[in-house]
C-alpha cells in the first residue's frame, strides 16, 4: 500500500462524505475557504503529531463518517455477537461454565454500551444506528453468521473469535479520536478474560475423552477461516484501509493483523493439542512468519451479502429483542422525565422541566440482547 499522509487523502476527501452534523464539521455554514484550510491543517497536524482528536474539535466529515461506520459496525458486532454464545447458557455442563458464560455474554452487551455511546460523541444517536442495522444498512461482524453447533463452540469463539478481536482491536486503543480510543482499553482488557476462557475450555474438552477431543478439534475445523475473514478483505481490496491508516483511525492493514493472528495461534493450537485445518501452514524463514493456505473469499462476500448460514436468524432475533424491550425504554424515559431536575431559569416554562428527556438518556437502557 502507499504511504499517504493525513493530509493529502484528508484533501481528497474533503466535502465528499457526507456529513453526519456536529460541532467540528467541514460544513460549518459561511465558514470561508482560508479558515477552512487552518482548520484541516490544525487537523492534520494533531494527527501527525498522534495527538487524539475529541469530539468538539474540527474534523473532515469523511473522518467522522468514517468513525460512525467503523464505530457502529463495532458496537453491532458486539450486540448480534451475543447471540451464538447465548445459544448455550441454559446448556453448560455446569454451574462454573455458565456463570463464566453469563458474564462473559454481558460483557459484550457493556462493550456495544461503550462502543454506542462513544460513537454518540460524533453526532449521531444509539436510536439512529440501531434503526440502520434493523434495516440492513450498516454491517456487524461477519464471524455471528454462523451457528454454535455444540459446546465446544464456546471455547473455539472465545480462542479464536475473541482472540481475533483482540489483534485487531489493541491497536485501536491507540486510534486517534480519543472516545474510540479509551473505550478500546476497557474493551481489550476483557476480550483478554473472554479470549482465555475459550482456550481453557478448549484444553479441557481436548484433554477429556476421545470424543471430547473429537468435538473440540470439529469446532476449531469450523470456526477457523471465519476467524481469519473477520480482519476484512485482503489489502488490495480493502476500500477503506489506506485512508483509515493516514487519518490513524486504523494503524495496521487487514492483512498485517490476519498474519500477526496466525503467528500468535499455530503454538497456541500446539499446546492445546488441536490442529488448525490448513495443511498449508508453515514457518516462513525470511518473513519471520507463517506462510497461510488461500481464504475463500466467495464465502466472505456471501455473508457480507446476507447469505450465511445464520445472517436472517440473527437480525430476526436481534430486531425483536428491540421490540420487546420498548417498554423498558419507554418505562426509562418516563422514570428519567419524573426525576428530572427541576428548571428554575424564569426564562424556561415551568412545564419545560418535565419534558421527556434527550433520546440519549430513554436509550441508556436500551436492551442488548
Ligand atoms: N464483517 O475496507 P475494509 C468481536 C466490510 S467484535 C463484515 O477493509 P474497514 C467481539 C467493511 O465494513 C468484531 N463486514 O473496511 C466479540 C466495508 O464495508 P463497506 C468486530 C466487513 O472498516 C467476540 C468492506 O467490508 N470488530 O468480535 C468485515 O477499513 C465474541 C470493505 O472492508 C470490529 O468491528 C467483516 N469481518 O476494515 C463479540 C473492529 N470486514 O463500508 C461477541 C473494528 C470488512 O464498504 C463474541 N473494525 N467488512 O460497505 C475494524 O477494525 C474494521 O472495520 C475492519 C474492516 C478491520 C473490520
Amino acid at each position: 500500500m502507499a504511504a499517504v499522509t493525513a493530509h493529502q487523502t484528508t484533501q481528497k476527501t474533503l466535502g465528499t462524505a457526507n456529513a453526519a452534523g456536529g460541532a467540528g464539521s467541514t460544513a460549518a455554514a459561511g465558514e470561508t475557504d482560508a479558515a477552512a484550510a487552518d482548520h484541516l491543517a490544525a487537523f492534520d497536524a494533531a494527527v501527525a503529531a498522534d495527538e487524539r482528536i475529541e469530539p468538539r474539535d474540527w474534523m473532515p466529515d469523511a473522518y467522522r463518517a468514517t468513525l460512525i461506520r467503523q464505530m457502529a459496525q463495532h458496537a453491532h458486532s458486539e450486540i448480534i455477537g451475543m447471540q451464538p454464545e447465548a445459544n448455550w447458557i441454559t446448556r453448560a455442563p455446569s454451574l462454573r461454565r455458565k456463570a463464566i458464560l453469563m458474564a462473559k455474554v454481558q460483557d459484550e452487551a457493556g462493550h456495544g454500551l461503550y462502543l454506542y455511546s462513544a460513537a454518540e460523541t460524533l453526532g449521531t444517536s444509539r436510536e439512529e444506528l440501531l434503526d440502520k442495522l434493523h434495516a440492513g444498512r450498516q454491517r456487524y461482524s461477519s464471524i455471528f453468521n454462523y451457528p454454535t453447533l455444540t459446546w465446544a463452540d464456546v471455547g473455539a469463539i472465545g480462542w479464536l473469535v475473541d482472540g481475533a478481536a483482540i489483534t485487531n482491536q489493541v491497536p485501536l486503543c491507540r486510534c486517534s479520536y480519543g472516545p474510540y480510543a479509551r473505550a478500546m482499553v476497557r474493551i481489550c482488557k476483557e476480550e483478554s478474560f473472554h479470549q482465555r476462557q475459550g482456550y481453557e475450555l478448549l484444553l479441557a474438552l481436548s484433554r477429556g475423552t476421545e470424543a471430547q477431543h473429537a468435538m473440540a478439534q470439529d469446532a476449531v475445523n469450523r470456526w477457523w477461516w471465519p476467524s481469519l475473514m473477520m480482519f476484512g478483505p485482503p489489502d488490495d481490496a480493502s476500500s477503506h484501509s489506506e485512508q483509515s491508516m493516514a487519518w490513524k483511525i486504523k494503524r495496521h492493514s487487514n492483512d498485517e493483523l490476519r498474519r500477526r493472528f496466525v503467528d500468535i495461534c499455530v503454538p497456541q493450537a500446539e499446546a492445546l493439542g488441536l490442529e488448525l485445518p490448513d495443511p498449508d501452514i508453515r514457518w516462513n524463514e525470511e518473513l519471520g512468519g507463517h506462510d497461510f493456505g488461500a481464504i475463500d473469499w466467495s464465502e466472505f462476500q456471501e455473508v457480507l451479502k446476507g447469505n450465511g448460514p445464520c445472517n436472517e436468524q440473527r437480525i430476526t432475533q436481534r430486531r425483536r429483542a428491540h421490540e420487546e424491550g420498548a417498554w423498558v425504554r419507554d418505562a426509562a424515559a418516563a422514570y428519567a422525565a419524573k426525576h428530572a431536575p427541576a428548571q428554575t431559569s424564569p426564562r424556561t416554562p415551568a412545564s419545560a422541566s418535565a419534558s421527556a428527556p434527550t433520546s440519549a438518556s430513554a436509550q441508556h437502557v436500551e436492551e442488548t440482547a
